[in-house]
C-alpha cells in the first residue's frame, strides 16, 4: 500500500491536527534509533448503522498496556486520544479506513536511556483493503514456516505491540516472501507455532478449534479474541489455550490467520504442503462469514463492539 494515491490530508500529532505532509519528526528521534514506540492497527468499518470503529476501548487498553513495560507516560488521556480519532475520521469523511495511533520517544537526547525525551504521539488514518491480497479471503494464502524464531516474551515482552518487535516480523515475511509464500507462520523459541509476523493463527482439527495460548508469544490479538467468542457462538469447541507443534501444522484440516488488517484469512498451504482439501475449509467460511457479518452489522449481533463516528 503507497501513500501517495491516497487522498488524505490530516494526520493528528502531539494535539494538532496537521497536513499529512507536516506530519514529521527530527531523524535522531529515540524511537528511530531504538525501536522504542508502541502503536495500534485498528479498523473503522461501514456499516448497516454507519461507519463505527471497532473494538476501540480494547485497542486503547493495549495501546496503555503497551507502553508500560517501557516506563513510556503517553501524555494523552482516553478522551483525548478517541476524540482526535474521532474528529479526524470525520474530517476526512472516511466511511472506512484503518487507524493507526504511535507514540514513541522522541527528539532531545541520544543513548539507549530515553532519559527526559518527550513521548510523542501521533494518530493517523487512511483507507486501507486486504492485507494479503484481494483473492486471500476467498482463496486463502500459502505460507511457509520462517527460519526466524519469534522473541521469547523473556527477551522482550510480547503482548505489547512495540514498533521494535516487527523488525522480527519483517525478517520472517521477507524470508517467505523470497520463496515464494504470501506470508510466514513463526515459531517460538520452544518451537511450537506461535503467531504470523501480523497475525494470530487458528488450526481446525476434527471440527474442534485451537489456537496458541497467550504464554506462547504471541500478541494477545483483538481479533483473535473476537473470533473466539464468535466461534463459540456457532457452537465450535475452541481450545484457546493450545501448545500447537509444527507438525501439526500440515496435518490439519484447516488453518487461518486473524488480525485487524488480515480479518481472517485462511491458509491454503503451508510449506509445500497443502492443508485441508487446499482450499478455504467449511469451518474456516463459517467463523470468516459470521465474522464479515458481524462487521457489517447485518444481523448487529455484536454492537458494544462498536463506536460510532
Ligand atoms: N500478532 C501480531 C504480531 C500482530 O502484529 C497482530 C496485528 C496480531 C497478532 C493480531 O492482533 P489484532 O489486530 O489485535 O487482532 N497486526 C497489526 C499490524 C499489521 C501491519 O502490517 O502493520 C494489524 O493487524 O493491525
Amino acid at each position: 500500500m503507497g501513500f501517495d494515491e491516497l487522498d488524505v490530508g490530516t494526520i493528528w500529532q502531539d494535539g494538532d491536527f496537521v497536513p499529512w505532509d507536516d506530519a514529521t519528526i527530527h531523524v535522531l528521534s529515540h524511537g528511530l534509533h531504538y525501536g522504542t514506540g508502541i502503536f495500534e492497527g485498528v479498523r473503522c468499518y461501514d456499516t448497516a448503522e454507519g461507519p463505527a470503529i471497532f473494538r476501540w476501548p480494547e485497542h486503547l487498553d493495549r495501546f496503555y498496556l503497551s507502553a508500560k513495560p517501557y516506563d513510556m507516560t503517553i501524555p494523552y488521556d482516553r478522551e483525548e486520544l478517541t476524540e482526535a480519532t474521532l474528529e479526524l475520521i470525520r474530517r476526512e469523511e472516511l466511511s472506512s479506513c484503518y487507524i493507526r495511533p504511535v507514540a514513541f520517544y522522541g527528539y532531545g537526547s541520544l543513548g539507549v536511556s530515553p532519559g527526559d525525551n518527550p513521548v510523542n504521539v501521533a494518530i493517523a488514518a487512511w483507507p486501507w483493503g486486504t492485507y494479503l491480497g484481494e483473492e486471500a479471503i476467498t482463496e486463502g494464502v500459502d505460507v511457509m514456516v520462517s527460519s526466524w524464531r519469534k522473541h521469547a516474551s523473556s527477551q522482550i515482552p510480547t503482548n505489547a505491540k512495540t514498533t521494535g518487535l516487527y523488525v522480527n516480523s519483517m525478517l520472517a515475511g521477507e524470508e517467505a516472501r523470497r520463496n515464494g509464500y504470501t506470508e510466514a507462520i513463526v515459531l517460538n523459541k520452544e518451537g511450537a507455532v506461535a503467531e504470523g509476523p501480523g497475525e494470530n493463527l487458528f488450526l481446525v482439527r476434527d471440527g474442534e478449534i485451537y489456537t496458541p495460548g497467550l504464554s506462547q508469544s504471541i500478541l494477545d490479538g483483538i481479533t483473535r479474541a473476537s473470533v473466539i467468542t464468535i466461534a463459540e457462538e456457532l457452537g465450535y469447541t475452541v481450545h484457546a489455550d493450545a501448545v500447537i507443534s509444527r507438525g501439526e501444522l500440515y496435518t490439519a484440516d484447516e488453518l487461518f490467520f486473524t488480525g485487524t488488517a488480515a480479518e481472517v484469512t485462511p491458509i491454503r498451504l503451508v510449506d509445500n504442503v497443502s492443508i485441508g482439501g487446499g482450499a478455504r475449509g467449511p469451518v474456516t467460511e463459517a467463523v470468516q462469514s459470521a465474522f464479515f457479518e458481524m462487521l457489517a452489522r447485518e444481523p448487529d449481533t455484536h454492537p458494544e463492539w462498536f463506536m460510532p463516528v
